[in-house]
């Protein structure tokens, strides 16, 4: 009761004394920033002494849904998923890391699993990664996936489509369209995001499969490792593409100075790209793309190497390199994750939510002016790896996780 009296009353109590605190002079305006004296919801301590580029790049006020809203777990019986997105008729396809993909209501069935893709490598962060249908699917019935392929040179992130049977049991005429080269040895660093840019082409995601050997590929416009890439569903390099005319890059390339690119969403009201990217030890960042741009790995990061050195020259800024618009130190691990365009939860529109793995939360972020100005953690008690998120058409989130679990997260 002291808190609500304090909350009605103390705006009007600095309002009458002239307010020489003009810090939350935008609190009445906004409702977004209401709370923005309101302290992070990261406590721990940072892993590096790096300080942000601007106010709010990291550890935004924290923020608290009012809206009454409940996480429900429709099903603990997928088997590692890792991608979800919804079909027209409002179930949903779901990819399990092993190489079958499954259908569940947004009851919580599942179908028996979906066969007939090739095979994948089913190790490390490889296997079968996220997935998306085509804008004509009720025609088509067409799926687009990403995955991790055995080659002679070494392992990669494919992307392949084919065409879901009638009977929805098996994947028809599945054919690879994209390989990211080169190739090597690892299991790490996959990327492996996949949605459609609104045009009718594939964005996909990467990653430098993490070792010292192969990072700096991130770097270089001649790999397509560490990169946003678009291509068509044939895919060829999309028309528009930023190096098209370039001898020396590679046509399909849209970004570059990636890590690990997990998470691809559409902003629904800009039509902006934005990604998330897995850091080292700290440095998970937050970015909005633009086509032809780098975005800084592995010469600039907020985060330090697992052993405790600084990454390369320890810097965060460089000319030519973006600045992330948001990042986490220590980490959150963010995977897949969505804008919420709903109507159900009206504080949530066009917030990002993201799954957090290592954070075991799902990360909202209120966004204004393509800035971050406020942060909350969902589901923090349910201890869940959270791998992706998506929205569904009755104005709920729903989300996968490690563990074998599908959440409804809605109004109650
Ligand atoms: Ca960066």
């Amino acid at each position: 009761m002291y808190k609500l009296f304090f909350l009605l009353i103390a705006p009007l109590l600095i309002f009458a004394c002239g307010n020489k605190t003009a810090g939350n002079k935008t609190a009445d305006n906004n409702p977004v920033d209401t709370a923005s004296n309101n302290p992070p919801v990261e406590t721990k301590a940072p892993n590096s002494s790096y300080k942000p580029a601007f106010k709010g790049q990291t550890r935004a006020p924290g923020v608290k849904t009012t809206t009454p809203y409940e996480g429900k777990v429709l099903t603990d019986k997928l088997n590692s998923p890792w991608g979800i997105t919804q079909l027209p008729d409002g179930r949903f396809l779901i990819t399990q890391k092993e190489g079958t993909m499954r259908i569940a209501t947004n009851t919580g069935e599942l179908s028996e699993p979906i066969t007939g893709l090739p095979p994948v490598v089913n190790a490390g962060q490889g296997g079968l990664l996220g997935v998306t249908i085509d804008p004509q699917f009720e025609s088509n019935r067409m799926v687009y996936w990403a995955f991790s392929e055995k080659t002679p040179e070494g392992n990669l992130t494919a992307i392949a489509k084919g065409k879901l049977a009638a009977n929805e049991k098996q994947i028809e005429n599945a054919t690879v369209i994209y390989r990211a080269t080169p190739a090597y040895n690892g299991t790490l660093h996959y990327g492996g995001r996949i949605l459609f840019d609104g045009k009718g082409n594939l964005f996909i995601s990467t990653g430098e499969r993490s070792d010292l050997q192969t990072r700096p590929q991130a770097q270089l416009l001649n790999s397509a490792l560490g990169k946003v890439i678009r291509i068509t569903t044939d895919g060829k390099p999309a028309a528009g593409n930023p190096f098209l005319n370039r001898n020396d890059a590679r046509p399909e390339l849209y970004s570059y100075g990636h890590r690990n690119v997990q998470s691809l969403a559409i902003h629904p009201a800009t039509g902006d790209l934005w990604e998330a990217e897995f850091g080292p030890r700290g440095g998970d960042e937050v970015n909005r793309i633009e086509p032809g741009k780098n975005y800084g790995w592995a010469t600039i990061t907020y985060g330090i190497e697992y052993s405790g050195k600084k990454v390369g020259d320890g810097i965060t800024q460089h000319e030519g390199m973006e600045q992330p618009v948001y990042y986490w130190d220590p980490v959150v691990s963010p995977s897949g994750m969505t804008f919420y365009s709903g109507d159900s939860i009206p504080e949530w529109k066009n917030n990002l939510f993201i799954g957090a793995l290592s954070g075991t939360h799902i990360v909202r972020l209120v966004i204004d002016n393509n800035r971050v100005v406020g942060e909350e953690r969902l589901l923090a008690n349910e201890g869940q790896r959270f791998r992706a998120v998506t929205e569904g058409k009755d104005g709920a989130l729903y989300a996968v996780t490690d563990g074998g679990r599908l959440y409804r997260i809605g109004r109650k």
